[in-house]
């Protein structure tokens, strides 16, 4: 993303394996760790940490790259200064995290193609530089498809190339259940598993009748966990309820209103796959059978979310909330009762209810919730964070309702949109290039500049009914990752389309280097 400030200089820094990396204070391992990573991965060079608290001035160094950072605590939060000289780089945080983002601007500045002899020139420069946003996310919905630990982790290292630094990892959907819950062994038994998938666009033209399979055990996603902090990233678990909950129902029918029916999809809507009872779905949309309101459902949830709260440290927590049909809970003689005797005004009064009942038990164990825009329906829980979705009037109304809102509008922000009109791969459809993703103000005019502060930040969302392998999501977030960055990270001042574009051919050749998909280069029907 575009800095605050650049100024270019004619001498140049030649960094080589003899450079050496100065950690003042130690708190910056973790950034240089991931330089050397980087370093060694492209370039195939490896440099020594010297570590120097505070000891010995920067300007003393030669051949090196200094890190270090303001313990004071008071500028921005990430923000950097990274100066290359003659004989040396030195990158100074606000804070830690500033240290890494400093890096990551360094990286920007190596050259794209390998050179000979290992030794790499950067041309003297002076960046003044800090985040616009202080939340800058991308979703992955692992739900749909599964993607590995490694590809979770690549994933991962993407967003930190691109200065983002949260990471909404969908986990609970109606075609898999893909986190292991210890106390409920059939969520991954049954849940993780469908026993095939509508082949081509909703509805299909037939079903794979494939298995379908995969989910995280704990200790994989400690280490997912762990992979991201040391990226400065933060990992929001989403356990979707009550709707999109399919899969936890084919594992625990006593979750639906009806545990023995098998209820039927929607109207008009073909049955696929297996009819004979509740089942991980194989067809995509919106499913009626959904978790009802009672304290057996309660119970499960918050001894999910128990697990949960242990494995992530987060402090919010995505309890979904999208998409909850409410014919269910309409016959359901249980939820009838339940909405008179709360007093409540109807079903989304009852769907207020449910979330509110949630937050309770999250806030009580200092967590807080995120849902998406829905949660407003039948009043929003008091601590809410809103996800606006469908648009931005969600967010409009939750920020004038002073609740913290993330932007995330189909409209800008939907990657599993097309990018192109003709698309040769297949997609859920809709059409989102490259210059409407840039040209996104997530700061609605609506707003008056005291409730706009409830806009904490943007997040674009890969939902994968149509995404089913890691080259996929590559082609479908690259380049769209790079005008988000720079909605969520430059000044508004500096947002400037023609120059993005011109910036953006240097890191097609980068992303060349990563050896990845992004979409000028097309993808293979199919992929
Ligand atoms: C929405 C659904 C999501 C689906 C996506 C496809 C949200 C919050 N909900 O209908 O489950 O995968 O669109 O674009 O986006």
């Amino acid at each position: 993303p575009a800095p605050q400030k650049v100024e270019v200089g004619q001498e140049i820094f030649t960094l080589s394996a003899s450079t050496k990396i100065v950690l003042t204070p130690t708190e910056v391992q973790k950034s240089a760790a991931f330089f050397n990573k980087y370093l060694t991965k492209y370039y195939d060079l490896k440099l020594q940490f010297i570590v120097q608290p505070g000891s010995q001035k920067e300007k003393d160094w030669k051949n090196a790259i200094v890190l270090d950072f303001d313990e004071s605590g008071t500028g921005i939060k990430g923000g950097y200064q990274l100066t290359v000289d003659k004989d040396k780089i030195y990158i100074h945080g606000n804070d830690e995290e500033g240290v890494f983002y400093g890096i990551q601007s360094l990286i920007q500045l190596l050259p794209v193609k390998k050179e000979k002899k290992n030794t790499l020139p950067l041309q003297q420069c002076s960046i003044i530089d800090a985040p616009r946003f202080a939340y800058r996310g991308m979703m992955l919905d692992c739900g749909r498809h599964f993607f590995s630990v490694d590809f979770v982790k690549q994933y991962i290292d993407f967003l930190a190339l691109h200065k983002m630094n949260t990471f909404h990892w969908h986990l609970t959907e109606d075609q898999g259940w893909r986190i292991e819950i210890k106390k409920y062994p059939k969520l991954t038994e049954i849940g993780s598993c469908r026993n095939g998938t509508i082949i081509g666009h909703h509805p299909g033209t037939g079903n794979d009748n494939k298995k379908d399979c995969g989910f995280y055990t704990q200790e994989q996603i400690k280490d997912i966990v762990k992979y991201a902090a040391d990226r400065y990233i933060t990992i929001i678990p989403e356990i979707e309820m009550p709707g999109h909950a399919s899969a936890a129902i084919a594992a625990y029918p006593q979750l639906s209103c009806f545990p023995d029916e098998n209820t039927p999809i929607a109207k008009g809507v073909k049955w696929a796959g297996d009819s004979t009872g509740k089942q991980v779905q194989q067809s995509w949309g919106v499913y009626r059978d959904v978790f009802a309101p009672t304290d057996y459902t309660f119970h499960f949830l918050e001894d999910v979310l128990d697990e949960v709260m242990e494995l992530f440290p987060s402090k919010y927590i995505h309890i979904g909330g999208d998409e909850c049909p409410k014919d269910n809970w309409k016959r359901s003689e249980f939820c009838q009762n339940l909405i008179k005797e709360k007093d409540l005004k109807d079903e989304h009064g009852l769907q207020s209810y449910f979330i509110g009942t949630i937050e309770k038990y999250l806030n009580s164990k200092g967590h807080n919730i995120i849902g998406w825009d829905e949660i407003l329906e039948g009043g929003l829980a008091p601590n809410a964070t809103v996800m606006s979705w469908r648009g931005e009037a969600g967010g409009i109304q939750a920020a004038k309702e002073h609740h913290n809102v993330i932007m995330t509008p189909t409209t800008y922000v939907y990657f599993d949109y097309s990018q192109t009109k003709k698309e040769d791969s297949l997609t859920i459809g809709g059409y989102l290039p490259l210059e409407t993703v840039y040209n996104y103000e997530p700061l609605p005019v609506q707003l008056s500049a005291d409730e706009q502060q409830y806009i904490k930040g943007v997040q674009a969302n890969l939902w994968t009914e149509y995404v089913t392998k890691p080259v996929k999501v590559e082609y479908m977030v690259f380049p769209r990752m790079d005008a988000l960055c720079e909605v969520a990270w430059s000044d508004k001042s500096k947002k400037n389309w023609t120059d993005f574009q011109q910036r953006l051919q240097m890191q097609y050749k980068r992303y060349d280097l990563w050896h990845v998909k992004y979409n000028p280069k097309g993808i293979n029907k199919g992929e």
